[in-house]
């Protein structure tokens, strides 16, 4: 039996060697996501992205004990290199996580934080797959929201939870690389901290800004929602997403409730909107034509030969022709 058969079939064992083999880029590991690949669609792909220490991997933990009372089996990967949840040894996140660690409907990767992140961002896409394929109904992705690489990382979710916790400093830091945009909720952890109401405002603040909202209004000062009866217009438009802000404890287990429930209806919100679909198509696009790309670079590398491409780059360099040009020359055999 092929390793994507084991996997299919709910080999743990398998699964695990096959995440490996994705993780390392292998033959086997790219054979393996072409046969299960097939199989993919059907797991709701759930973003955790914040600054470090503001609670993602309590809250991964929390939301998976959640889940995990309705039965729905769930995948945590944590792209977090300085927070692996195993092997790399953060002893809090190995204590958190420990309570699930024997059970057969959750499975917890950390992935390895060799290699540059984008190729990161690729291999995490791979794992994600194969969980998706493996049947898991939950794919919880953590990432700490830093830069391109890691929004890259999070645009594979369908629902993107966008981490805060006061008194970070009065700055929020998550905001900085427009993290704020890809949020489909916002989270203040730690709510049992000072300064929850500054970050809140803080927050909801920003959001105004970053979503322009039609379908509400300043009345008198206060934000009021247009109603299909004020405006036929827009009623006939889909309904668009106000990202909520909900407030938890990762650590007593507060508003974990709640936030499943934003992130359920969150995902009745893509489904009626066609959202769903539309995401899932616009990332396999991104995909395809990045690999096209890719695919073709190297094919016509391949074929143009050394002395050429060094004779043209000594023109390019003496300003005898420009880098169009010369890209020209390459291509079709002159620089006009
Ligand atoms: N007071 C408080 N501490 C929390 C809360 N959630 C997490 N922590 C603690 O904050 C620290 C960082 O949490 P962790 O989940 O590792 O954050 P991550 O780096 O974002 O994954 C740990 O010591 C947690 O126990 C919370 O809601 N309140
Ligand atoms: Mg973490």
């Amino acid at each position: 039996m092929s390793i994507a058969a084991d996997v299919l079939a709910g080999n743990r064992l398998a699964l695990s060697r096959l995440l490996t083999q994705v993780e390392n880029d292998t033959p086997e590991g790219r054979q393996a996501l072409n046969t299960l690949f097939a199989h993919t669609g059907q797991a709701h792909l759930i973003g955790i992205t914040g600054a470090p220490g503001t609670g993602k991997s309590s809250l991964a933990n929390q939301l998976a004990r959640h889940y995990r009372q309705s039965t729905l089996r769930v995948a945590v990967v944590a792209v977090d290199p300085s927070s692996p949840f195993s092997g790399g040894a953060v002893l809090g996140d190995r204590i958190r996580m420990r309570e699930l660690s024997g059970d057969p409907g959750v499975f917890i990767r950390s992935m390895a934080s060799r290699g540059s992140l984008g190729g990161l961002a690729q291999s995490t896409a791979g794992v994600v797959q194969v969980f998706d394929a493996a049947g898991f109904d939950i794919i919880l992705i953590e990432t700490v929201g830093a830069g391109q690489a890691e929004v890259d990382i999070a645009r594979l979710a369908h629902t993107t939870l966008v981490v805060e916790a006061p008194g970070l400093g009065d700055d929020i830091q998550a905001i900085k690389a427009g993290i704020l945009e890809i949020a489909d909720i916002l989270v203040i952890n730690k709510a049992d901290r000072l300064g929850v109401e500054q970050t809140e405002r803080a927050l909801k603040n920003m959001l105004r800004l970053a979503h322009p909202i039609p379908h509400v209004f300043l009345h008198h000062g206060k934000l009021e929602r247009v109603t299909a009866a004020q405006s036929p217009i827009e009623a006939t438009q889909p309904a668009i997403w106000i990202p909520p802000v909900q407030r938890t404890i990762a650590t007593q287990d507060e508003g974990i409730q709640q936030l499943a429930a934003a992130i359920a209806k969150h995902k009745q919100y893509l489904l009626d909107s066609g959202d769903w679909q539309h995401r899932d198509r616009a990332r396999l696009q991104a995909e395809f034509e990045s690999r096209i790309q890719t695919a073709l670079v190297n094919r016509w590398r391949a074929a143009v030969n050394d002395s050429q491409f060094e004779q043209t780059l000594t023109q390019l360099i003496s300003r005898q022709i420009s880098p169009e040009q010369a890209v020209k020359k390459l291509l079709n055999g002159n620089a006009s």
